[in-house]
C-alpha cells in the first residue's frame, strides 16, 4: 500500500465557513458542467484496486480488517464541517437541492477523490436531464412526475436511483466473477457467462416496482424533523419508486444447482450481499452489506439481473450484476454485488443493522433511541401517492378533478383498489378497475381518477389505497411519523384550489378575466380580484333585498 496521503484539515473555527464555501464551489462547478468527467478512470489512491483490470474504484474493504483499520484512522484524522441542515428551513429550490459535500469529503479523506466526479458524470450519461436530483453526491434523484406516470414500466433513464456511495465501474465484465460463500455446501466463484448459460439456470424476466423506503420523506420533515444526516436520510418527494422488467437468474436456482444448496436451517438463513462500493458509517469503511432472510429467497423471486427492460443493466443500476428482491424495502437489491454469504443471522453490516430500523415513534426521542430498539423494515406496506396534480396547484373545472398516481404493496401483497377522497378522507371514492394498470404479483398499479368536487377554494385530496390483505393507510402523517423518517405510508394528501366553472359566478368571474386580458390560472391565488366584485346596481339591489340589518 503507498503512503496515506495527507487529509483535508478544516480547523475548527474555519469549519462553518468551509461548509458554505464548499457548497457554493460545488454549486458553481455543477453549473458550469465542470463534473462532467464520466470518462474519468475511477482511481483508489492509496488503496489497492481489489480487482485491477476487472474494476475501477472497487476497495474490498469487508476481508482486510487491517485495511479497514487503515481506513479508520485515517477517518479519524480528519476534521469535517458539519452536515448543513436541510430539515428545519425549507428545502432550497434549486437541482440539486442537496450538495453532499460531506461525502466528497468523506471519499477525499481516504484517497479515493475521482469518486465523486465519476458518479455524476455517470449521472449526466444515464439519466434524463429532468430528473430532480435530491442529492448530487452520493447520488439520489428521481424523475419528473409527469414521465413517472406515462407507462407502468419506467424507462432506464427516469428510473429513481438511490446510492449510498460512489459508482464502481466494471471495465471487464468478462473477468466480472461472483462469489458465493458462507454456510452452502460448495464455495463457488462463478462468471456472468455461466450465470447466463440457459443450459444451466432458466432465465427469469420479471416486473418488479422498486421503493426506496425514504419514498415521501418531506413529508414527516414538514412536520416533525427528525434524523439529518443527508445519506441515510436524503429529502424524498414522491418518486423514489420505479418498476422495470429485470432479466436474470433465480438466486435459489444458483444457490441449489452450483452451490449444492445451503447447509443452516432454512428458517433461520439469511442472504447476505456484499458490493463493490464503499460506504461510510461512524468514522468506519465499510463495503455496501444487507441481507435478506432465506425464507424470502426460498418463496419469492430474489434474482441475480443483467438486465433492465431489455437492456445492460446502466451502471448507475449495478452494472454488471444486481440483486433484485421483490417486494422489499429497495435497500435489499444490492447493486455491484461481489459476493453473497450465506448467514445464520443478518448481515452486520451497518446498512442493514443501523439503519433502515423503524424506532419507535412516541415517547422515546432522539435520547433513548437505540439501534436495539428499533425494528428492520423488510417488507413494504402498502401506500400510494398523487403524482398530478401538485399540492398548492389551482384546478379550474367542471364539477369533477382529474387524479394521477400509484398505487404499491409489498411482502405477497398487490393493490385491490384506490380511493380519492376530495373532502380530508371523510367521503372516498373508488378509482374504477378499468382505470388501474394491470396487477403484477410484484409491480405497483398506476391509477386515474375522475372525482365529483363541488366545493370552491381550498380542498385537501387524498389517495389510499387496498392491499390484498384488505390492509390500507392511516390518515395522518403523524402516525407514522418515525426519527428515521422511513415508511411515509399514510394518505397522500395535497391541497389545491378548487374553481368550479359549473357555479355560474365562477364562470361569470372567469369570462370577465378572460375578458380583461389576464390567465386566473396563472395568476398567483393571493392576488386580490382587479376591479369590484360586482356591479354597484346589483349590489344595492341584493341590498334592497336582503337588507343586512333587521327592519323591525
Ligand atoms: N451497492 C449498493 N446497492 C444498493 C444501494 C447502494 O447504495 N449501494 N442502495 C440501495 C437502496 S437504499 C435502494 S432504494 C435501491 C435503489 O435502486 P436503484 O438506484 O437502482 O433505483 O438500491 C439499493 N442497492
Ligand atoms: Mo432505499
Amino acid at each position: 500500500m503507498a503512503k496515506a496521503r495527507a487529509p483535508r484539515k478544516i480547523p475548527a473555527q474555519q469549519e462553518a465557513a468551509a461548509a458554505v464555501k464548499a457548497e457554493a464551489v460545488a454549486a458553481t462547478a455543477l453549473e458550469k458542467g465542470e463534473l462532467i468527467t464520466s470518462e474519468t478512470q475511477v482511481q483508489t489512491g492509496q488503496f489497492k484496486e481489489e480487482e485491477p483490470g476487472v474494476w475501477e474504484g472497487y476497495v474490498e474493504w469487508e476481508k482486510y480488517p487491517e485495511k479497514k483499520k487503515v481506513g479508520h484512522e485515517l477517518m479519524k484524522a480528519t476534521k469535517f464541517p458539519p452536515p448543513p441542515e436541510f430539515q428545519l428551513a425549507p428545502l432550497p429550490k434549486r437541482n440539486p437541492v442537496l450538495y453532499g459535500d460531506l461525502y466528497k469529503d468523506f471519499h477525499h479523506a481516504i484517497g479515493l477523490d475521482t469518486v465523486p466526479e465519476y458518479s455524476w458524470g455517470r449521472v449526466l450519461k444515464e439519466k434524463a436531464s429532468t430528473m430532480t436530483h435530491v442529492l448530487a453526491f452520493p447520488y439520489n434523484g428521481e424523475p419528473n412526475h409527469e414521465f413517472l406516470m406515462k407507462d407502468p414500466i419506467t424507462p432506464n433513464e427516469d428510473h429513481f436511483v438511490r446510492n449510498h456511495g460512489g459508482i464502481p465501474k466494471c471495465v471487464r465484465p468478462d473477468k466480472y466473477k461472483l462469489q458465493i460463500g458462507g454456510k452452502v455446501n460448495k464455495e463457488i466463484s462463478i462468471s456472468l457467462a455461466d450465470l447466463r448459460d440457459p443450459q444451466k439456470f432458466p432465465q427469469q424476466k420479471l416486473a418488479v416496482t422498486l421503493q426506496c423506503c425514504g419514498t415521501r420523506r418531506i413529508e414527516q420533515i414538514a412536520l416533525y424533523p427528525g434524523h439529518g444526516l443527508l445519506v441515510p436520510n436524503a429529502p424524498w418527494p414522491e418518486g423514489a419508486i420505479g418498476n422495470a422488467v429485470y432479466t436474470g437468474v433465480l438466486l435459489k436456482d444458483v444457490l441449489e444447482r452450483a452451490c449444492d444448496g445451503i447447509n443452516v436451517d432454512k428458517v433461520k438463513a439469511h442472504a447476505e450481499f456484499i458490493s463493490a462500493d464503499t460506504y461510510f458509517k461512524f468514522n468506519q469503511v465499510y463495503n455496501y452489506a444487507v441481507s435478506v432472510p432465506y425464507r424470502f429467497v426460498d418463496k419469492d423471486s430474489v434474482m441475480l439481473a443483467w438486465e433492465m427492460n431489455g437492456k445492460p443493466l446502466p451502471e448507475i443500476h449495478g452494472y454488471p450484476l444486481r440483486i433484485v428482491v421483490p417486494g422489499v424495502i429497495g435497500a435489499r437489491s444490492a447493486k455491484w454485488v461481489t459476493r453473497i454469504n450465506i448467514l445464520d443471522e443478518p448481515s452486520w453490516g451497518p446498512v442493514q443493522r443501523m439503519e433502515y430500523l423503524y424506532y419507535c415513534n412516541t415517547q422515546y426521542g432522539k435520547h433513548n433511541t437505540l439501534f436495539s430498539n428499533g425494528f428492520s423494515i423488510e417488507r413494504m406496506p402498502v401506500s400510494s401517492a398523487i403524482m398530478k396534480p401538485n399540492d398548492g396547484n389551482i384546478i379550474i373545472h367542471d364539477g369533477q378533478i382529474k387524479l394521477e398516481g400509484w398505487a404499491y404493496s409489498g411482502g405477497e401483497n398487490w393493490v385491490e383498489r384506490v380511493e380519492c377522497s376530495v373532502d380530508g378522507g371523510f367521503t372516498w371514492y373508488p378509482v374504477p378497475e378499468e382505470n388501474l394498470s394491470k396487477k403484477h404479483y410484484y409491480t405497483w398499479r398506476l391509477w386515474k381518477a375522475s372525482i365529483p368536487l363541488d366545493m370552491e377554494g381550498w380542498c385537501e385530496v387524498l389517495v389510499r389505497a387496498w392491499d390484498s390483505s384488505c390492509n390500507t393507510q392511516p390518515i395522518s402523517v403523524r402516525s407514522v411519523w418515525n426519527w428515521d423518517l422511513h415508511v411515509t405510508q399514510s394518505c397522500h394528501k395535497i391541497k389545491v384550489y378548487s374553481v368550479n366553472r359549473t357555479k355560474p359566478l365562477t364562470a361569470q368571474r372567469l369570462k370577465e378575466y378572460e375578458e380583461a386580458g389576464l390567465d386566473f390560472a396563472s395568476e398567483p391565488i393571493t392576488r386580490p380580484v382587479p376591479w369590484p366584485l360586482e356591479s354597484m346596481e346589483d349590489y344595492k339591489a341584493r341590498y334592497n333585498k336582503y337588507p343586512r340589518e333587521p327592519q323591525d
